[in-house]
């Protein structure tokens, strides 16, 4: 019998990314069962045509499942994870709760995909939406090259902060439409927008946040260490020198990273752009005569991670500049959760049989 599925969150934004996914890729799922909090149970969901009715979060309701997708907040993750593990549950996790333990790994299938095998917990992580984008690019240059050191600047959109975040921008936007004088006087924008700021530190509309998730020592926010540890952990490379600098825009979906990135060996953009033709996942898109970059406004709603602008470093040549966007949702979130959770029921059906 094929394995079945819940989907922990489904109601959620990132939730129903995943239906839409389980929806229209090959169909590995037997039962597909979709838990959400009780607020949200009783709702009927549509997944691969049929109309589901989300249950509770439940111990009960993990009963006969195989592997759970849990999108969810930090706590609640780390207080259900546990309880699905004790039922036979392999929880494939994309919030932060896990990521860093040393017996939990972190997966991004085109990437590491050996890593799913370690997992003595039955609890495996999906990576950061910013980390994921980013290292899919950077994963296959570090094989051919060697990778020393990132420097990397985000630049994140609303929705990495979830529905509420794009509901804030876009009725920012209508109280700043029109007046155009707005972002010439200082405070103006801040006028305009008032004090409903959502779950931004600053009105996002006509404006630019150096700021995403919490402040953790000396200075750095909890998504620019994100950034840092995932991609040592990820790569294997514990000692990475990674910079981060995180920065929230008024984009509605999809994440940008301006990488610059230092190898052992020397490279060039030719090079670069041959290796990322040839990496699963990746879409090369660098033709700025034709004014053809990696824009979040392209890449909503694909799967890929499109890359763009790469050139090699005027001042070293063991370094490479380059922008990569994808969308957070997919590659960031939901697709990447699906993904690892379609290598376990490859791995069941195969041991069943
Ligand atoms: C954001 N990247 O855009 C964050 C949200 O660790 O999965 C995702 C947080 C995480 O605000």
């Amino acid at each position: 019998a094929k394995p079945t599925l819940a989907v922990v969150g489904a109601t959620g934004s990132v939730g129903s990314v995943m239906l839409e996914l389980l929806s229209s890729r090959r169909d590995v799922w037997g039962e597909i069962r979709l838990i959400a909090s009780a607020r949200s149970s009783g709702k009927v969901l549509t997944c691969r045509g049929v109309e589901l009715t989300v249950q509770e979060l439940t111990a009960e309701a993990f009963d006969g499942v195989d592997v759970a997708m849990f999108d969810v907040p930090d706590p609640v993750s780390e207080q259900w994870a546990p309880i699905a593990n004790a039922r036979g549950v392999i929880v494939v996790d994309n919030s932060a709760a896990f990521r860093m333990e040393p017996d939990v790994p972190i997966v991004v299938p085109e990437v590491n995909r050996e890593v799913l095998r370690y997992r003595p917990r039955g609890i495996v992580s999906s990576a950061n939406c910013t980390t994921a984008a980013m290292i899919m690019a950077v994963a296959p240059l570090h094989y051919e090259f060697g990778l020393r050191e990132l420097v990397l600047a985000s630049y994140q959109s609303a929705s990495g902060a979830g529905q509420v975040g794009v509901d804030t921008l876009h009725d920012q936007l209508t109280k700043v439409a029109g007046d155009r004088l707005l972002g010439s006087r200082p405070g103006n924008v801040r006028q305009a927008v008032g004090d409903d700021l959502g779950p931004f530190p600053a009105p996002l509309a006509l404006n630019v946040v150096p700021w995403s998730g919490q402040l953790e020592a000396l200075g750095w926010s909890s998504e620019e260490l994100k950034l840092r540890n995932e991609s040592r952990k990820i790569l294997g490379i514990p000692a990475l020198k990674v910079s981060a600098t995180c920065v929230r825009v008024p984009v509605v979906t999809g994440h940008s990273i301006a990488v610059h990135a230092v190898f052992a060996a020397e490279v060039t953009a030719d090079g670069a752009r041959q290796v990322l033709r040839n990496a699963p996942g990746v879409i090369v898109v660098d033709d700025p005569e034709s004014g053809e970059f990696p824009m979040p406004i392209d890449a909503v709603g694909t799967d890929p991670s499109w890359v763009g602008r790469i050139r090699r470093a005027m001042d070293d040549p063991r370094a490479l500049s380059f922008f990569v966007t994808g969308d957070n949702m997919r590659k960031g979130a939901g697709l990447n959760t699906v993904q690892i959770a379609e290598l376990l029921a490859a791995e069941l059906t195969k041991a069943r049989s």
